[in-house]
C-alpha cells in the first residue's frame, strides 16, 4: 500500500517538475526571471508585490494564484499593474500545468520579472516548482518567530526571506535572534530584509537584491 502512494508522487513529481522546466525554459527564452512568492494567507504577500513593483525599474508581471477569487488581480489592475489569475479550487498550492496555462495568456514584450504569487500556505507550496528561477518565502512577524522550527521545508527551499509586518514589533514578543537560529540551521545563504508593507522600509533593499539576481 505504501510503495503504491510512494510510486504515485513520484509520478505526479516527475509530469509536474517536466512542466516545470518548459515554464522555465519559455521565460527564459524571453529574458523573464520567474519569482514564486510563498507565504501563509495574509502574511502580506499581494502588499509586498506592490512595493517591490514600485521599487523596480524593469518590467513587472503578476500571476496570482488563489483557490478561489479574484480579489488580489482586481487589486493590482486597479493599480494599472497587469496581472493574470489563476483558481486551484481547492489545491493548496500551484503546479506547473496551471503556471503554463496562464504565461501562454500573457505577453512578455520585454525582459523583467514574473511574480508569482503562490496560494497561501506555508506547506504544499515549497514541494512544488513552478518553472521558478527562485522562491522568496515571506512570513510575518505576526506568525511567530517559531515558524522555521515547524515548516523547515520552505524555510530550507527559500533562496530570500523576507520578514514582513516590522511595525508592529512593538506590540508583539518576536524573538528575532531565535526566528534567525531556525533559519540558518536550515539555510546558510538566503538573505533575510526587514520589510513593513505598511510604512514601506526594506523593499527598496530587497528589490535590489532582486534585480541584481535577476541580472537585470
Ligand atoms: N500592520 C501591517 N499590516 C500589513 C502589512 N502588510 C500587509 N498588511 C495587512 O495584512 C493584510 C493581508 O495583506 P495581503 O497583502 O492581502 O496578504 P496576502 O494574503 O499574503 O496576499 C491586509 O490587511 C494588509 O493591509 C504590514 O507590513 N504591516
Ligand atoms: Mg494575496
Amino acid at each position: 500500500m505504501h510503495m503504491m502512494k510512494a510510486d504515485v508522487m513520484v509520478d505526479i513529481h516527475a509530469r509536474n517538475n517536466h512542466i516545470a522546466e518548459h515554464v522555465h525554459e519559455y521565460l527564459s527564452d524571453r529574458h523573464v526571471f520567474a519569482v514564486n512568492l510563498m507565504g501563509a494567507p495574509g502574511t502580506g504577500k499581494t502588499t509586498t508585490l506592490e512595493h517591490l513593483l514600485k521599487h523596480l525599474d524593469v518590467p513587472g508581471y503578476v500571476i496570482e494564484g488563489d483557490i478561489e477569487s479574484d480579489i488580489d488581480t482586481e487589486r493590482l489592475r486597479k493599480q494599472q499593474i497587469a496581472a493574470s489569475q489563476i483558481n486551484t479550487f481547492g489545491a493548496c498550492h500551484l503546479d506547473a500545468p496551471l503556471v503554463h496555462n496562464a504565461i501562454h495568456t500573457m505577453q512578455f514584450e520585454k525582459p523583467g520579472i514574473l511574480f508569482i504569487e503562490n496560494v497561501g500556505n506555508l506547506v504544499c507550496p515549497a514541494e512544488f516548482s513552478i518553472g521558478e528561477d527562485i522562491k522568496l518565502l515571506q512570513v510575518s512577524v505576526t506568525d511567530g518567530s517559531d515558524k522555521p522550527y515547524k515548516y523547515p521545508l520552505a524555510f530550507e527551499k527559500a533562496d530570500i526571506i523576507l520578514l514582513n509586518k516590522i511595525d508592529l514589533l512593538p506590540y508583539l514578543d518576536f524573538d528575532e535572534a531565535f526566528f534567525m537560529d531556525g533559519i540558518r540551521h536550515l539555510n546558510k545563504k538566503a538573505p533575510v530584509f526587514k520589510v513593513s508593507g505598511k510604512t514601506g522600509e526594506g523593499y527598496a533593499e530587497a528589490a535590489a537584491w532582486l534585480k541584481e539576481r535577476a541580472g537585470l
